[in-house]
C-alpha cells in the first residue's frame, strides 16, 4: 500500500473508532416531574432550572468528555404514572435523574431508582420519607415538611399570635405530611386545632369547609396544599369574609397564586426558601433563563437549576457514573450553588435548609 493510502486509510479508521466513541458518549440525565395538570405550571419550574444547567455544561464541553443528554418525562404528578417514568428512565440508560416534583411521586419512583443503583435528586420532594428509607443513593435539593411545618406554626402561635388553626390538606403525602407537622408542633405551643380535615385534590368550591371553618371558631387557616386550589380556597374565605391569617407550604409558592389571589391579598403567609432571586450571583441565571424560556424564573427553577449542577459537579468529581461513586461524591464536600453551600447529610438532606416566612407584597413575593 503506498504511504499516502496507508495514511487515509489509518486516518479514516480512527476517524470511524472516534465517530462510533463519540455516539457511545453521550450522558443520559433523567428530568422528571409534574409538566401537566394542576401542578403542571410549578412542577416545569424545577424541569426547566435543570434544562439550563444542562446546556451549560454542554457549552462548556459537557462532563467527562461527554455530552449530556436530558431525558426528560412528564409524571402528570400521579404516582402510577411516576412508576412508569421511573422504570422507562431506567430501561433508557440514564446514569440519574433529577425529580421528580410532587412528594407522592418520588417515594414509589425513588424505589425504581433505588433497584436500579440510580442517583436520584429531587428538587422539590419535601415529605420526609423520601429520604428516611435509608436509599443510600436518593438525595433532596430543598428542606423537609417536618421543618416548614414546624416553622409556620411557631410563627402562626408566635409572631401572629393565634391560637386557633383550622388544618385542611389536599389527602396527599405532601399536603397531609404538612399538615400533621402543623398540627403537632401548634397543639406543643399549646395552641388549638379547631378543624382538622382533608379534600379531594379537585375540588374547587370550598364553602363547605368554608362554614365548618367558621362553625370552629379558628382565628387563621393552615393550608396542606399546592397553589392551584390554595389560591381559589384563599378568595373563597374572603368572600365568605373570613378575615383571619392565611398559611401555607412551599405548595403554594408560585407565580400563578398571585395572579389568583391577586397583588392585594392579604395576611397570606407562606414558608419558602430564603431569597435566592435578589443576590448578586442569581443574575446571570435569572438572565439565562428568560432570555431561554421567555418567561421569570420562579421558585423551584433555582433548585432544579442548583440539583442538575450539583449532580453534574459530583460526576466531574467522581470521575465515574457509577451510582455509588456519585453518592459517595454528593456527601462528599459543601457545593457552591445559587442557594449557597449546601451539603447533604448521609440520608441525603441539606444539612441546613433555611425555611423563611414569604408574603406577597406590591403583587410579588416578599420576604415578610
Ligand atoms: N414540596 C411541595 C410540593 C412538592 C411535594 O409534593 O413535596
Amino acid at each position: 500500500m503506498k504511504p499516502f493510502r496507508q495514511i487515509l486509510t489509518v486516518a479514516f479508521a480512527a476517524g470511524a473508532l472516534l465517530g462510533c466513541q463519540k455516539k457511545e458518549e453521550t450522558l443520559k440525565i433523567g428530568l422528571a416531574g409534574v409538566q401537566t395538570g394542576p401542578d403542571g405550571e410549578i412542577g416545569t419550574a424545577p424541569i426547566r432550572g435543570s434544562q439550563l444547567a444542562i446546556d451549560e455544561w454542554n457549552a462548556k464541553g459537557g462532563v467527562l468528555g461527554m455530552k449530556i443528554e436530558a431525558v426528560t418525562r412528564d409524571d402528570e404528578g400521579k404516582a402510577n404514572q411516576a412508576v412508569a417514568v421511573a422504570q422507562e428512565l431506567v430501561a433508557a440508560g440514564v446514569k440519574a435523574v433529577v425529580g421528580h416534583f410532587n412528594s407522592g411521586c418520588s417515594l414509589p419512583a425513588s424505589e425504581v431508582y433505588h433497584q436500579a443503583g440510580i442517583v436520584q435528586i429531587t428538587p422539590a420532594s419535601t415529605n420526609p420519607q423520601v429520604t428516611e428509607r435509608g436509599f443510600k443513593q436518593t438525595f433532596r435539593m430543598c428542606g423537609r415538611d417536618d421543618q416548614q411545618g414546624d416553622v409556620s406554626a411557631k410563627f402562626a402561635f408566635d409572631s401572629l399570635k393565634v391560637t386557633q388553626v383550622a388544618v385542611i390538606h389536599n389527602k396527599t403525602a405532601y399536603g397531609q405530611g404538612i399538615g400533621e407537622v402543623f398540627r403537632k408542633t401548634f397543639e406543643a405551643k399549646t395552641g388549638k386545632v379547631t378543624l382538622f380535615d382533608g379534600l379531594a385534590s379537585e375540588e374547587m368550591d370550598f364553602r363547605a369547609t368554608i362554614s365548618a371553618i367558621q362553625k370552629s371558631g379558628a382565628q387563621a387557616v393552615y393550608w396542606g396544599g399546592m397553589y392551584n386550589q390554595g389560591g381559589p380556597f384563599y378568595n373563597q374565605l374572603r368572600q365568605a369574609g373570613f378575615k383571619g391569617a392565611f398559611l401555607g407550604g412551599d405548595g403554594i409558592y408560585d407565580n400563578e397564586l398571585i395572579k389568583t389571589v391577586g397583588a392585594k391579598a392579604d395576611s397570606l403567609f407562606i414558608t419558602f426558601g430564603p431569597d435566592f432571586f435578589h443576590s448578586e450571583v442569581a443574575k446571570p441565571f435569572l438572565a439565562a433563563f428568560k432570555k431561554k424560556f421567555n418567561q421569570e424564573a420562579s421558585g423551584y427553577t433555582i433548585y432544579g437549576y442548583d440539583a442538575a449542577n450539583t449532580l453534574l459537579q459530583a460526576i466531574q468529581k467522581a470521575q465515574s457514573t457509577d451510582a455509588d461513586r456519585i453518592s459517595e461524591a454528593l456527601r462528599s464536600q459543601s457545593w457552591k450553588g445559587l442557594m449557597g453551600d449546601a451539603e447533604f447529610d448521609q440520608k441525603g438532606d441539606l444539612k441546613k435548609a433555611n425555611f423563611v416566612i414569604w408574603t406577597i407584597r406590591a403583587g410579588a413575593f416578599a420576604v415578610r
